[in-house]
């Protein structure tokens, strides 16, 4: 672990944590231990390692957001946008619209998943390795239990023999090791001790367990039938929450390692061809902006556009319930192709 005193952000740094941790701030926080013994130190390893951070700090646990409020609350505010005065509303139901790309012309793939947190266990980036199994345990007999098109099966990564892991990773089903900035936050520790993905028999729902968060509930397809994975994604989620104990707050929703990820800690998006808008990139933003919707890279976050294959997603997580934020990519993807169609 790198010590921290107050210059510990190197002058590259471009991260919100530098930008919102005053000397003041640093020094009534630095002494403060959540009831799991995570620190603000331990929360600003990857921001100090890696400069080109955007965020540059992790949460522990849940205690986390209201032992390092002073610098967590600036942070969401800047990043989220929003009014915290406002409790975060929670709406997750079955909804009902046609997709945006019936004739699958545009769009290549479509996925919706959520991070959800297990009450009474440290998060991944702080947790240790036999809270990890204990975790690993609990999550793996309720998803066992789940029947219908969720019914599926459980791979363990240091049990998984390696054809099968070989398999999924063709499929796209699984994860692989942190990145730098996962890995400077302890996400790593262990890897692939305590991981694994959990997939439904029709492969359209996955859970990754023990990646960036206790979970990631995941709904992909290669089709746009955007409500038709919302709807499979929504069930799942009301099923696992009827035997897991999620961490939610009233302000910030569900909790997230990443502050990023708090409130709905969902992101909704698709991979779609735009041959004519990747060469009109301003308008091609302006319509994204326009619809609370960004734009990342075909192989996702920090990654560049190749072939313009766009990963396109909702840009707002809290503040904004969940039905909302897929009706909002619903009309955003519309107007994309509505562009795209008159070009
Ligand atoms: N790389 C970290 C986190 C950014 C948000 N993405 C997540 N959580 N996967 C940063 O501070 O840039």
């Amino acid at each position: 672990m790198v010590p921290v005193s107050f210059d510990l952000f190197s002058d590259a740094s471009t991260s919100l944590v530098k930008q919102y941790l005053s000397a003041e701030l640093f020094n009534q926080l630095k002494d403060k231990v959540t009831a799991t013994g995570f620190t603000l130190e331990k929360a600003l390893q990857s921001g100090i390692i890696n400069p080109d951070s955007a965020i540059g700090i992790y949460a522990g646990d849940a205690q986390s957001y209201q032992c390092f409020s002073s610098i967590f609350i600036p942070i969401i505010l800047h990043y989220h946008g929003v009014n915290l005065g406002k409790k975060h509303s929670t709406d997750i139901h079955l909804v009902d619209f046609q997709p945006p790309d019936p004739e699958g012309k545009y769009i290549r793939s479509s996925r919706v998943r959520v991070a959800r947190n297990i009450s009474g266990f440290s998060f991944s980036n702080h947790i240790a390795l036999a809270e990890r199994y204990r975790l690993e345990k609990q999550v793996v007999s309720v998803l066992s239990a789940l029947g219908g098109d969720l019914k599926g099966s459980y791979c363990p990564f240091e049990h998984c023999e390696s054809s099968q892991f070989k398999l999924l990773k063709q499929q796209q089903l699984t994860f692989e090791k942190g990145d730098r900035f996962q890995d400077a936050a302890g996400i790593n520790a262990d890897f692939p001790k305590g991981r694994g993905i959990f997939y439904s028999d029709d492969r359209r729902l996955r859970v990754w367990l023990n990646e960036e968060d206790h979970l990631r509930i995941i709904s992909q397809e290669t089709s746009a039938d955007l409500a038709g994975l919302f709807n499979h994604l929504t069930k799942a989620i009301l099923e696992l929450e009827k035997k897991l104990p999620f961490v939610r707050d009233e302000r910030f929703g569900y909790l997230s390692s990443c502050p990023t990820n708090i409130g709905t800690s969902m992101r909704a998006g698709v991979h779609i061809q735009l041959e004519k808008l990747g060469q009109r990139k301003e308008l091609l933003s302006s319509i994204t902006k326009g619809h609370d919707l960004q734009i990342r890279g075909t192989q996702g976050e920090k990654t560049r556009v190749e072939n313009n294959v766009f990963d396109i997603s909702n840009s707002r997580r809290l503040g904004i319930s969940e039905v909302d934020i897929i009706t909002g990519l619903n009309e955003g993807l519309k107007a994309l192709i509505d562009a795209e169609e008159k070009l």
